[in-house]
């Protein structure tokens, strides 16, 4: 027999644990845009050194590309060097000729999951409208609305989260440093035509600060410097994940325990 319950108590509980959460996101370390494979290891290995920080992801899933396979197929494929990873994500993979290969629905799970256990704020439905400058003209963190209000074409103003650093990690839409490109600050080249090999080290090379506050990680990589797109493989974006965590560890001061805390 399930116990008694009333429904306002159930309204009560997500409205009382979701806007506790939201307002501890208003001023984070570090704001992650996009919850692609890029994003979400960047944001769980910054979590784990006891950082602040938030993921914003205009889908109700986070996982970006991987959730598709290749043409549908339900399979992505990594190279070797990247089996630590998987295996720090708690996800399966099989070795075939001298690669990786994994479900992509189970990739997908185990880094969301991975993700929030690490204690990243993980907020979905949020899409980026615009960045945010602080007094230096440094990116300082974001403009944010709800992703339905921008499907449907409602004007509702946006609300502003700050950060010491923003990673765009929104893949091919390279929606933060579109805000930059559409003002002349910063240029895109725009991602050349597929080479998983060029592909996946350009991501990884091209992983940068490439405006004060403003790292890049991921496909958003490839359309800033104008290398080429790939196809379903994926450790290129797992390496860049890692490569944005320290970039962005070196940038930040020393973790506090005020940093952990504040969680
Ligand atoms: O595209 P995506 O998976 O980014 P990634 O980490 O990985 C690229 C690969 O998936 C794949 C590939 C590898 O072979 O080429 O494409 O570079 O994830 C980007 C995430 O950003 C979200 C989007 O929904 C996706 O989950 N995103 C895009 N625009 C916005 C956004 C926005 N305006 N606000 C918030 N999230």
């Amino acid at each position: 027999m399930i116990g008694s319950f009333s429904d306002l108590d159930v309204s009560r509980l997500i409205v009382r644990d979701y806007f506790a959460t939201l307002e501890q996101a208003l001023e984070s370390e570090v704001i992650v845009v996009g919850g692609g494979p890029s994003g979400l290891v960047a944001a769980y290995t910054l979590a784990e050194q006891g950082r602040k920080v938030v993921v914003m992801e205009k889908r109700m899933t986070p996982g970006g590309g991987i959730w598709g396979g290749g043409k549908g197929f339900n399979r992505v494929v990594l190279e070797r060097n990247t089996a630590e990873i998987l295996a720090e994500i708690g996800c399966q993979y099989a070795e075939a000729d001298g690669y990786l290969v994994v479900s992509s629905v189970g990739f997908a799970a185990s880094l969301i999951k991975k993700a929030v256990d690490s204690g990243v704020i993980l907020l979905n439905l949020f899409a980026l409208e615009d960045v945010y400058f602080d007094e230096k003209r440094a990116v300082g963190g974001v403009v944010v609305n709800d992703s339905a209000y921008k499907q449907t074409g409602l004007h509702v103003d946006p609300l502003t989260f700050r950060s010491k650093l923003v990673i765009d990690s929104t893949g091919h839409e390279a929606v933060v440093l579109n805000c930059l490109a559409r003002r002349g600050i910063i240029a895109l080249k725009g991602e050349d035509t597929m080479n998983a090999q060029l592909g996946e080290q350009g991501v990884v090379d091209g992983t940068r600060e490439v405006y004060p506050g403003l790292i890049i990680t991921g496909m958003a990589c490839a359309q800033f410097h104008g290398t080429p797109r790939m196809g379903p493989i994926f450790g290129g974006m797992l390496l860049s994940g890692k490569k944005g965590a320290r970039l962005a560890t070196e940038k930040l001061s020393p973790c506090t325990p005020t940093s952990t805390q504040a969680r």
